[in-house]
């Protein structure tokens, strides 16, 4: 695994791995990942990707400030593909382990890839979890917004909840992609905020940039 630190059950990894959108909290990453109002008005903003997408994207990813024991952030990440490359790996609830390299097994416990699925997804070992089981809440094949939940498993992120947003890229509509994953979780006992951000950060960064290499991969094939 070259992303991720093994650690023994119970420990996060504290493993720094590359970039970080923004180290000042939570409203600022979401900001810098989609420039929101809501963010802008807190006074909490890098804008280093002011711009990168379209304001339409953005309220998606906008919620409301975490609460106690909670913390959230985002992860952007460009892609050499055209957007429907990406949303055709990404759309699909059933084959994780298409992308994410974490997931050893996947299998359906109910429906069939639609909002409401339920799967059980058993991850690799080296990581302080054995299994997680996840809802799809969001699958929008138009604005290409999909939103799970975990509900279950053996792990400690507890009440994790995602949404990733595929959006053309400004600058190359065409043939390239802005992929921006936001999440929400509870901070184990234990652990700060910062910590949980650097080990759910790691593990977002690591499957978005599998994501990209698996959907160039793919669109170089069918081009
Ligand atoms: C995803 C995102 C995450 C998955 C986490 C953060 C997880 O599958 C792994 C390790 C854990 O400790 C928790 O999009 C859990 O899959 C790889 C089992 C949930």
């Amino acid at each position: 695994m070259p992303c991720i630190q093994a650690s023994s059950p119970g420990s996060m990894p504290h493993q720094h791995h590359g970039r970080v959108l923004a180290g000042v909290g939570c409203a600022a990453e979401v900001a810098a990942a989609v420039a929101t109002t809501a963010a802008n008005s807190a006074g909490m903003r890098c804008g280093a990707h002011d711009g990168e997408l379209p304001a339409e994207a953005a309220r998606h990813h906008e919620h409301a400030a975490p609460g106690p024991g909670r913390c959230c952030s985002a992860v952007v990440q460009h892609v050499a593909a055209p957007a429907a490359a990406v949303w055709s790996v990404v759309r699909r609830f059933d084959q994780p382990q298409a992308y994410k390299r974490f997931v050893r097994s996947c299998a359906l416990l109910a429906g069939d890839g639609g909002v409401g699925t339920l799967r059980e997804v058993r991850v690799v070992s080296g990581l302080p979890a054995a299994s997680s089981r996840e809802r799809l809440e969001i699958l929008d094949d138009e604005s290409h917004v999909l939103s799970f939940r975990v509900v279950g498993g053996e792990h400690r992120l507890q009440n994790y909840l995602s949404v990733t947003t595929v959006h053309p890229s400004p600058t190359a509509p065409d043939s390239a992609t802005v992929v921006v994953e936001s999440y929400m979780v509870d901070v184990p006992p234990g652990n700060t905020p910062e910590d949980t951000r650097v080990f759910v950060d790691t593990i977002v960064r690591c499957n978005l940039q599998s994501l990209a290499t698996t959907a160039e991969k793919l669109a170089a094939v069918s081009t």
